[in-house]
């Protein structure tokens, strides 16, 4: 069970990962409008200014603290991060492949701008993900290994064998029955790696020693699939009103979700049982945090 203080100190770090992720990412929304411009650039920046949660900005941040860092420059990778998960927001809305009209309570890119533009406008955020990167990197002081490395994590978690590969198994997957086994394959690659990246991304740009590393890859891995499982129990529960996005789009879809396989209470007892064996990853490593335990309460017990 969360406690107040617990949530208290989730909703406070959310709320600092979204004031800094925004204004970075305004700014790079006012450039792209600017540099692109006509409506490819206004789609851009529709997109990338779009009010998201900001769950792995916040996952970036208080990993990085937890590995004992302090430069304020770090929420420029939170926002690199985000500019991946908005790109696979914007292509997971097309018609090829979940067709949803609304999305962060707004209209999906496609359907405020036109199919054309957005599935331009999701291709070109990865290049633009690079780029603020990179510019983040020169603002945390990092050099050019350090990275190097950050953008190997992040570029291969949004791949084959991270979110583009699970994703492509979860279309593929429409209309048959998963077991639980192959629904966490899915899930590790389509959602996981890229709450996984943002754990170790914030580790390195901490410079954090290996076993520090493999613990918030340990923490983000369960936080990962546990995110999963919160977001099919709110798509089976919630109201579109309140998650911004349309509601029991898995049951029109005809997806196997861990809403099915497991029941709604099953699935939820196995997201908190998964966020608890994600804070037991950190303990003794060099890197346990009260910021990440609050935040993996959080992810399992959110509303939206
Ligand atoms: C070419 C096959 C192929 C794939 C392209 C589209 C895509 C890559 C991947 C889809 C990845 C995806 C959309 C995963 C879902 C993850 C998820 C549960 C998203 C919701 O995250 P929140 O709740 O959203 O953090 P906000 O809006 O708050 O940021």
């Amino acid at each position: 069970m969360i406690s107040t203080s617990d949530a208290a100190g989730a909703a406070a770090l959310l709320a600092e990962a979204r004031d800094a992720t925004d204004r970075r990412l305004e700014r790079w929304a006012d450039r792209l409008r600017e540099r692109v411009g006509g409506r490819d650039g206004a789609a851009l920046a529709y997109a990338l200014a779009s009010p998201g949660k900001r769950v792995r900005a916040a996952l970036v941040l208080a990993a990085y603290r937890a590995a004992g860092g302090l430069a304020p420059g770090i929420d420029g990778v939170a926002a690199a991060v985000e500019t991946v998960h908005t790109y696979s927001l914007v292509h997971d809305d097309l018609p090829c492949m979940d067709d949803d009209d609304l999305r962060r309570g707004r209209a999906t890119t496609h359907r405020a701008f036109d199919l054309a533009t957005a599935t331009r406008v999701g291709f070109l955020l990865v290049p633009v993900a690079a780029r603020v990167l990179s510019e983040a990197a020169g603002d945390l002081g990092l050099d050019a290994p350090a990275l190097g490395r950050m953008a190997i994590e992040l570029f291969e978690a949004g791949g084959v064998e991270g979110m583009v590969g699970g994703q492509w198994l979860d279309l593929e997957a429409e209309g048959r029955r998963l077991d639980l086994a192959s629904l966490i394959a899915v899930h590790r690659g389509k959602t996981g790696a890229l709450i996984r990246a943002s754990c170790v991304l914030g580790g390195i740009a901490a410079s954090a020693p290996p076993r520090e590393l493999a613990a918030l890859a340990a923490f983000g891995d369960d936080v990962g699939v546990a995110f999963q499982i919160a977001d099919d129990v709110l798509d089976a529960t919630a109201t579109s009103e309140t998650l911004g996005k349309t509601a029991g789009r898995d049951l029109a879809l005809n997806k196997s979700t861990y809403a099915q396989v497991l029941g709604v209470e099953g699935a939820r007892a196995e997201a908190g049982r998964l966020a608890a064996r994600a804070v037991g990853h950190l303990a003794g490593s060099g890197c346990a945090s009260a910021s990440l335990a609050a935040l993996a309460d959080y992810i399992v017990t959110r509303s939206s």
